[in-house]
């Protein structure tokens, strides 16, 4: 069994993050079709094996590229989630392990789980990492390991009331150390921010049949829909199949429309089934009372807003696949709660990354594909791929300091750097290191990139996916491709670690 921790205010946006309530637990049951039920077998006794030598508890297990299965595992000790102990198993239908990411993981901990420092003193403490924080909200204790060494933590939510319902500021997750007091880190979840609207053009898109019309939810990707905010489980419908007729069906023909595209390109490309990797989608909902898009990860909704001074829908491709690319990052890995505060900007990056791979397979004359941002929303792009600068926030290059940027989507900008260099090479995106990178195609960077994202863990940062991205291009291609991942690595200031897989250097 497993726990998916996600912040208190979840909402993660196309460019700021906003409010809500709620905490989320998932936990849903392996379901494994497609692909020989033996080779299945195989992998998880393969799996359970390595699980049970290692007191591991298995989550669920997903397909993916290259004919392998992605098993996550995480621990726990005395009841706390080990954060920092979970690791990803690649294992292929022989049952052979290909790739365990980050590493070995230590079998045994020894820890006093009892805290000796009251909660009240640590509340005290993470609020004060926080300018200007003045509300709280303690959620479940975790062990950190750190270095190899088990540290006993509280974790507190903490954000800055802004005076106006449903809203806030400056959320952050903060760690005190239950027996020294000390504070012991904290990740910067977002800002509020304000975004634009604007639709894909005349498209044809999948509906449901239903008693006396039609409904706008995909009977053949199960989970997708498009209602109308605030939720209320209804489906958007009508008597014919001709949408249009209101800015509500507009804004949810836009959604659909590249939902499904989305879908059909991680299908295609990436060989992933659905958004949860499992055959599942998520409700969209339009007409959300903010200026901006966001994905819910306490409700798993993805939520479209709309710009009040051209009263357009923020439902463009590249920020519909953002929102469900959120989706894609939460669903992908260990369920267990991020650690390093590099994973906000490598989630918005994600969203960046599979909204431009979704335009790229759309391919629509009304939207063509690019490597910018919301270009057919605003009057420019929000954020461009080739040179994160252009924005004059985002970092072209990784640096130490990407969680203290003002806002959270500026740290997308330097993996984003990075899958525009290994898509297309260098010949039109400067290097931080003045050397060339040749690209190796927009399918095979996607295929890349998913592939090392399903091994992601609760320590999840940039030097992590270059290490995961590496081990994929070695499973999945040869070493043109290898060196080209590297290089693009290189060239955006990521270096390789210790654990880097040797193949091809
Ligand atoms: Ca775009
Ligand atoms: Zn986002």
């Amino acid at each position: 069994m497993t726990v998916r921790v996600v912040p208190v205010i979840s909402i993660v946006c196309v460019l700021g993050a906003l409010t809500t309530a709620a905490l989320a637990g998932t936990s849903d049951p392996v379901r494994l079709k497609g692909r020989g039920t033996s080779q299945v077998q195989v992998m998880e006794k393969a799996a359970h094996t390595y699980a049970d030598q290692h007191h591991l508890l298995i989550g669920k297990i997903t397909p993916g590229p290259g004919q392998t299965w992605y098993v996550p595992l995480s621990r726990r000790h005395n009841g706390l989630a080990v954060l920092g102990a979970d690791v990803v198993l690649v294992v292929d239908g022989t049952g052979r392990i290909r790739d365990v990411t980050p590493g070995d993981t230590p079998d045994t901990i020894t820890l006093d789980t009892k805290a000796t420092v009251p909660e009240e003193q640590a509340k005290r403490t993470a609020l004060a990492q926080v300018k200007g924080a003045d509300m709280s909200d303690t959620m479940e204790s975790v062990v950190l390991m750190r270095g190899g060494a088990p540290t006993l933590a509280y974790a507190f939510d903490i954000w800055r009331s802004t005076g106006r319902a449903e809203e806030y500021d400056g959320l952050s997750r903060v760690w005190v150390d239950g027996h020294s007091g000390a504070a012991l880190g904290k990740i910067v979840y977002g800002q509020t921010a304000i975004g634009q609207g604007q639709n894909t053009g005349r498209v044809t898109f999948d509906t449901k049949k239903v008693d006396g019309g039609f409904s706008m939810s995909d009977t053949t990707r199960p989970g997708l829909s498009c209602g109308k905010f605030p939720d209320s489980g209804k489906y958007l419908s009508r008597a014919d199949d001709q949408w249009g007729a209101t800015d509500t069906e507009r804004a949810c023909v836009d959604v659909l429309y590249a939902a499904q595209r989305e879908w059909d390109m991680l299908g295609s490309w990436l060989d992933r089934k659905g958004f949860d990797g499992l055959g599942r989608g998520y409700p969209a909902l339009v007409d959300w009372d903010q200026d901006n898009a966001g994905w819910s990860a306490a409700k798993d909704r993805a939520m479209f807003g709309r710009d009040p001074a051209r009263g357009r829908a923020m439902t463009s491709i590249d920020i519909v696949g953002h929102e469900y690319g959120h989706a894609i990052y939460h669903a992908t890995g260990t369920e267990d709660e991020y650690t390093d505060p590099e994973s906000t900007g490598l989630s918005e990056s994600t969203g960046d990354i599979l909204g431009t791979l979704t335009e790229h397979f759309a391919n629509n004359p009304a939207d063509p594909p690019d490597f910018t941002i919301g270009e057919v929303v605003g009057p420019g792009p929000w954020r461009y791929m080739d040179k994160p600068s252009r924005d004059g926030e985002s970092p072209d290059c990784w640096r130490r300091d990407l969680n203290a940027l003002r806002d959270v989507h500026a740290a997308a900008g330097p993996q984003n750097h990075w899958f525009y260099l290994l898509a297309q090479g260098s010949a039109n995106s400067p290097t931080c290191n003045g050397r060339p990178v040749t690209g190796i195609g927009i399918q095979k960077a996607g295929r890349v990139f998913i592939s090392g994202l399903m091994r992601k863990t609760s320590t999840w940062n940039h030097a992590a996916a270059r290490r995961a991205t590496v081990a994929s291009a070695l499973e999945l291609y040869g070493c043109p491709e290898v060196t080209a991942v590297r290089s693009a690595w290189d060239a955006i200031s990521v270096p390789a670690g210790p654990t880097e897989p040797k193949g091809c250097a």
